[in-house]
């Protein structure tokens, strides 16, 4: 049964997610809960192997072969590490989910939606967010933070000005149920905070408490 809370933070290259998901951890961490941390693609070893395929700049891939390694790494994860965290009670925070396949190999590779959400339901057996974070950032932003930062361009992020265009016009207009959008321009602090609250208004005893 699930008892968990499940939040993924998304968004575009450079947008703040690895930082938001070290501060979320930091703030469960004051409350004296350790929630099990998970990237994606990755987190567990089959799913780090694939993201070493999925990321090198030397092997070009095919659009539904991207999709389907994508899948595969995620079917991995959501059945090892983030199903079984959250029957257990655990919160989970992920680096990434389903939203950013939606993203990039939707929009920014244009395959058809509807592939996508059959072939992702398989993977994860159905598993939605309880709360969903996409941080806003115009890719230009974002490229500029990285490079910033010193980091070389995996093969993704050499896609393209377009590419990442499109990957960020998906991500501006997501909505759905757990959806919420944050400015990513702000202070990093200040990006905290905000997901912070939104998280606290979420959480299973916020539910209880509030009768939902
Ligand atoms: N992908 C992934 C798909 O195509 N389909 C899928 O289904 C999935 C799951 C994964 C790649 O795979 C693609 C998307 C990606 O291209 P990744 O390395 O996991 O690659 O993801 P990236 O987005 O590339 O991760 P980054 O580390 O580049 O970006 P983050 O995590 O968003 O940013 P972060 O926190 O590392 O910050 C970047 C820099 O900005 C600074 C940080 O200090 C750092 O220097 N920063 C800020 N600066 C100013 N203001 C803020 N608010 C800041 N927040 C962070």
């Amino acid at each position: 049964m699930r008892q968990g809370f499940f939040v993924v933070v998304e968004g575009t290259e450079g947008a703040g997610k690895s930082t938001l998901v070290k501060r979320l951890a930091a703030r469960f961490g004051e409350r004296g809960e350790a929630p099990v941390l998970v990237r994606e693609p990755g987190g567990t070893p089959v799913a780090e192997k694939i993201r070493q395929l999925l990321l090198d700049p030397a092997h070009p891939i095919e659009a539904v072969s991207e999709l389907y390694l994508f899948l595969a790494a995620r079917a991995d994860l959501v059945a090892t590490v983030i199903r079984p965290a959250l029957e257990a009670g655990r919160v989970v925070i992920a680096d990434r989910f389903q939203l950013s396949t939606e993203a990039y190999q939707c929009g920014g590779r244009g395959l058809d939606r509807t592939l996508f959400r059959t072939a992702n339901r398989a993977a994860t057996g159905g598993l939605e967010p309880d709360l969903t974070l996409v941080l806003d950032l115009p890719p230009d932003m974002g490229f500029g933070r990285i490079r910033a930062a010193g980091q070389g361009l995996d093969r993704i992020e050499q896609a393209g000005q377009a590419f990442h265009q499109r990957v960020a016009q998906v991500f501006r207009a997501a909505t759905g149920p757990g959806i919420v959008h944050l400015d990513a321009g702000l202070p990093p602090d200040q990006v905290g905070q905000l997901a912070w609250q939104q998280v606290l208004a979420r959480l299973p005893e916020a539910r209880e408490a509030q009768g939902r």
